[in-house]
This record gives structure tokens, C-alpha cells and sequence, in this order.
């Protein structure tokens, strides 16, 4: 196909071009007779991912590229957004006022980072109720992680300092991930997961300084959730199908195995400064900052991943339950803003 545009200056036919190969892949365009072709626009778009300048919304940018990131950006969306229900269920029950007020005012900052990341992957091209729907049609995934039941208050301290601190660690890398509203994202939702990180670590640390009890609550809760946190940080990097284009983009700037050995890294001197062991009998330290895991089970994370983990059900009809019923607070918002603009 070829189009011919007329323009009134050079900097107003660039950017007719643009939306025009945005629109129409493939295209070629006569001006001045030269040919203009999509792969002009491909060598601008490499020579800004080189030279570490981010990607904005209306910057051309390959296919490829901007279907990765509405899949990335909208399944981390939906993490933080998943993952509130295994915390969210022991608001009610935390042990003090103080603990109840931490813990609300953690759960309504990852309600904020699905928020922000919705509004970085809107920019995309696609509306908030199609991300909805892909989620609840299972055709969008959320972390693994949250498929699993938080049976006690131990759970919350584990889930803070083990789900969040491995969050933070591939979040703190994501800061210079090369899509601009992403990257930007990622920069206020590293400062709030910081303070995540120490009230889940403060929790487990009061339990370790309690009765027998207490430690064995604190002991069982990094047995259950030390392997599914290693599974957030996905497969090992020869069976992580979407690294390639990722790591080539800068979309991901550390693959999943790196991240999963700095998380260790850190955390294991994090677990013996208070007295817990993790639950890997494999585990060698190599040198004096560095640890090699024992065998991951991938089996049980590709069965939660593909839906059949011990809450995914639950995780899932939660939410449409209360998308469903809350319809009418979005509506409302919808026409007070109406109202006052
Ligand atoms: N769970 O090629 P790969 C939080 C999928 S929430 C489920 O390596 P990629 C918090 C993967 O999607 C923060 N699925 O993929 C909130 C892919 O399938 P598709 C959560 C997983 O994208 C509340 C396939 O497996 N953080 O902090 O290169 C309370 C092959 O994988 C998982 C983020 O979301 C998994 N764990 O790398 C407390 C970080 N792992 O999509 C805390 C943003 C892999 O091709 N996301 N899969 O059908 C990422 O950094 C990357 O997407 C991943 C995976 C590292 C997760």
C-alpha cells in the first residue's frame, strides 16, 4: 500500500507519519520522492533504547514492543491488586490498633500501585475494563504468589518481607526499564514497598523475640511462603520465553534468575540475623555475599500459574464479586467528575 501525505512544514509531516504507521504497519510513504519506511522508524526507536532514553506513549514504537508491555504492565497491575485479598483478610483480626493501622495503610498503597500501573498501561492504547476482562476471562495472568492462603498473623509478616521484599528487588531494577510511564511508576512504588518490606520484617522479628509458639507460627510461615516467593521472579532464564525481546527493549534490565539470587542474597542473612532457617536443605554458600538455591518445584508453579493453585478460584471470583458490586461507586465518580469540569 503507499500514501502520500501533504504537510505544511517537515516536523508536521514527521508526526503525520507516525500515527499513520501506527495505524498502518507496513506502510511506505512517498515524499519528495524518497521512501520513508517502517524501518527508519525502527532504527530511531533502537538508537533511543541505546542510548537510555525512555520510550514515551506517543513515540512510535514496534508492535511487539507495546503488546509486551500491555501484557507486563496490566498482569503486574493486576499483582498488586490480587494480591490485597490474602492481606485484606486480617485487617480485622491484626493483634494491636497500632498493627491493624500499619497494615490498612499498607494494603490501600498496593490498591495505589495497581492504579498507577493501570493508568502506564492505559497509555498503551487499551481501556481499563478490557484489562478487567481479560483478567477475569483467565486470559491475563497476576502473580503466582497470591494463590496461596494467609492462615495466620505470621503469614502477614511473611508476606510483607518475603512477597514484598522480592517484589522490591525486581521492582528497584524495573526503575530503569525503558517504557517512560512504567519506569515512573516503579519509582514511587519502590519508596512505598520499602516501608512494606520492614513492617512484614518488624512482624516476624516480634515474633521471634515472643513465647515457643510464636516462633514456630513465625518458623512454619517462611517454610510455606519462602518457595513461592522465589516462583515470583518466574521460570529460570532458559525457559522464560518473553526475556529475549525483554532484556533486547530494556523492558527487563535483570533477568529472572539474577533477581532471584539477589533476593536470596539478601535475605537470608535477614533470616538468621532473628533466628529462621529457610526451608531449603540444598541451599550452598558460595562466598561470603552469595548463596546457590536447592531445586525449585516447577511443576507446582506452573499449576498455579495456569489456574489451579489452592485459592486461584477464590482470588478470582472475589474480584468479580466486588467489581460487580462496586459498578455503582465508578459510576458515581464518572459523574461527579462530569459535574465539576
Ligand atoms: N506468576 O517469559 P517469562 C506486589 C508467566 S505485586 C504468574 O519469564 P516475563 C504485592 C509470564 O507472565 C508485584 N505468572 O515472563 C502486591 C509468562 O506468561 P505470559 C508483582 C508468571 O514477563 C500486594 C510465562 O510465565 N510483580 O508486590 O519475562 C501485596 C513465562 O515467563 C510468573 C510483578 O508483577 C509468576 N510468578 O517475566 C504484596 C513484576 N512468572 O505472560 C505485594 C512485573 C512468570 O507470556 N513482572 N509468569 O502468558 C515481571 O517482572 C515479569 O513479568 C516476570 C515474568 C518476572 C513476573
Amino acid at each position: 500500500m503507499i500514501i502520500v501525505i501533504f504537510s505544511i512544514s517537515n516536523r508536521h509531516f514527521k508526526d503525520s507519519l507516525k500515527v499513520a504507521i501506527l495505524l498502518i504497519p507496513d506502510l511506505n510513504v512517498i515524499m519528495n520522492d524518497t521512501i520513508i519506511s517502517e524501518e527508519i522508524l525502527l532504527k530511531e526507536f533502537e538508537d533511543k533504547i541505546n542510548a537510555e532514553i525512555k520510550i514515551e506513549p506517543k513515540d512510535w514504537m514496534p508492535v511487539a514492543y507495546r503488546s509486551h508491555l500491555i501484557r507486563q504492565i496490566s498482569q503486574h497491575a493486576h499483582s498488586e491488586v490480587i494480591g490485597m485479598q490474602p492481606e485484606g483478610n486480617w485487617i480485622s483480626r491484626a493483634p494491636s490498633i497500632r498493627a491493624k493501622k500499619i497494615l490498612l495503610a499498607k494494603i490501600q498503597d498496593e490498591g495505589g500501585h495497581g492504579q498507577y500501573l493501570y493508568s502506564a498501561a492505559e497509555t498503551l492504547g487499551v481501556s481499563r475494563d478490557q484489562f478487567i476482562q481479560w483478567l477475569h476471562e483467565g486470559k491475563s495472568k497476576y502473580s503466582s504468589v497470591f494463590n496461596y492462603p494467609s492462615l495466620n498473623w505470621a503469614d502477614i509478616g511473611a508476606i510483607g518481607w518475603l512477597v514484598d521484599g522480592a517484589a522490591i528487588t525486581n521492582q528497584v531494577s524495573l526503575q530503569r526499564t525503558s517504557y517512560g510511564p512504567y519506569a515512573r511508576a516503579m519509582v514511587r512504588i519502590c519508596k512505598e514497598e520499602s516501608f512494606h518490606q520492614r513492617q512484614g520484617y518488624e512482624i516476624m522479628w516480634k515474633m521471634m523475640e515472643g513465647t515457643k509458639e510464636q516462633q514456630e507460627m513465625a518458623q512454619d510461615a517462611i517454610n510455606r511462603w519462602w518457595w513461592p516467593a522465589l516462583m515470583m521472579f518466574g521460570p529460570h532464564d532458559s525457559d522464560s520465553p518473553n526475556t529475549s525481546n525483554a532484556v533486547k527493549w530494556k523492558i527487563k534490565r535483570e533477568s529472572n534468575d539474577r533477581l532471584r539470587e539477589k533476593f536470596i542474597n539478601k535475605t537470608i542473612p535477614q533470616a538468621e540475623l532473628i533466628g529462621l532457617t529457610v526451608p531449603d536443605a540444598k541451599i550452598i554458600k558460595i562466598d561470603e555475599n552469595n548463596y546457590k538455591h536447592g531445586d525449585i518445584n516447577w511443576d507446582e508453579f506452573w499449576q498455579v500459574v495456569n489456574g489451579n493453585g489452592p485459592c486461584n478460584e477464590q482470588r478470582l471470583n472475589h474480584h468479580k464479586k466486588y467489581h460487580s458490586e462496586g459498578a455503582w461507586v465508578r459510576e458515581c465518580a464518572i459523574e461527579f467528575n462530569k459535574k465539576n469540569n
